[in-house]
């Protein structure tokens, strides 16, 4: 069987992560081998950069720094893990990917779109997601989630009018990509996104000519 690329996205609090373990444990009932990664991350050198980049130390980084950061992590992670699991057929599950780079870099901080699609293609060359699942709620719900946890990063430390901002090139990008983009409604009860969740990889599942059987 062949593998798939598929990313999670959204904003502050979304509860990508909450969804990922059920994502995981479906996909391997219906038969997928699955390997589940996050980005910026993956990786051992990749996990180094997510503590820069999450870290209050470099607050007021430059933006060209924090981008190309994203991109070197995202470098090391595509050659060790995302490209190899592809290639043995693996199916990927990854938390963010270049869409979190053109929705918090391009559309939070101002990055000109055109600079990071430079980057898309230097980095992965033709390689996109098979199928991205954007979880999208109101920013203040978002937010109102995240705050009851600890400390907040150097990411979750800017205000509701750069998450507003974040929230709107998702959703341009879900306009943009509809072939590849499923908007989930992800301001629900958990049980409610995830059989939203469920009914996408479903639909998914009788896209891949490999796993139709498997649903029949
Ligand atoms: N970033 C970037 O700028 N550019 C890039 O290219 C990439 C990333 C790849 C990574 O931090 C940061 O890097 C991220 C963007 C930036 N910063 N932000 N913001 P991260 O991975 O730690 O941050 P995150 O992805 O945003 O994680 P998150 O805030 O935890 O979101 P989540 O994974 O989507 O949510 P969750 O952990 O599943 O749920 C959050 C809380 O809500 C938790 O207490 C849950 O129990 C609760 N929850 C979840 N679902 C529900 C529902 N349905 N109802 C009620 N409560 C819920």
């Amino acid at each position: 069987m062949s593998g798939r690329f598929i990313t999670l996205e959204g904003g502050e609090g979304a509860g990508k992560t909450t969804q990922l373990t059920f994502m995981r444990d479906y996909l391997e009932q219906t038969g997928c081998r699955v390997v589940v990664t996050r980005e910026p991350g993956g990786t051992v050198l990749g996990e180094e950069i997510r503590g820069l980049l999450l870290s209050h130390r470099h607050d007021g980084m430059s933006l060209a720094a924090e981008t190309l950061l994203m991109f070197a992590a995202r470098a090391e992670h595509l050659e060790r893990v995302i490209r190899p699991a592809l290639a043995e057929g693996r199916w990927v599950l990854c938390d963010r990917f270049t869409d979190a780079t053109y929705a918090y870099q391009g559309g939070g901080r101002g990055l000109a779109q055109g600079r990071i699609a430079v980057l898309e293609d230097w980095v992965q060359g033709a390689l996109r997601p098979d199928l991205t699942l954007l979880f999208d709620l109101p920013v203040m719900v978002g937010l109102a989630r995240a705050g009851k946890r600890s400390a907040a990063d150097r990411f979750e430390q800017e205000d509701a009018a750069f998450f507003a901002r974040v929230r709107a090139m998702y959703l341009a990008r879900a306009a943009q990509h509809p072939d590849r983009y499923r908007v989930v409604n992800a301001d629900q009860p958990i049980a409610a996104v995830r059989a939203e969740v469920k009914s996408r990889l479903v639909e998914f599942l009788h896209c891949s000519p490999d796993h139709r059987s498997i649903l029949q």
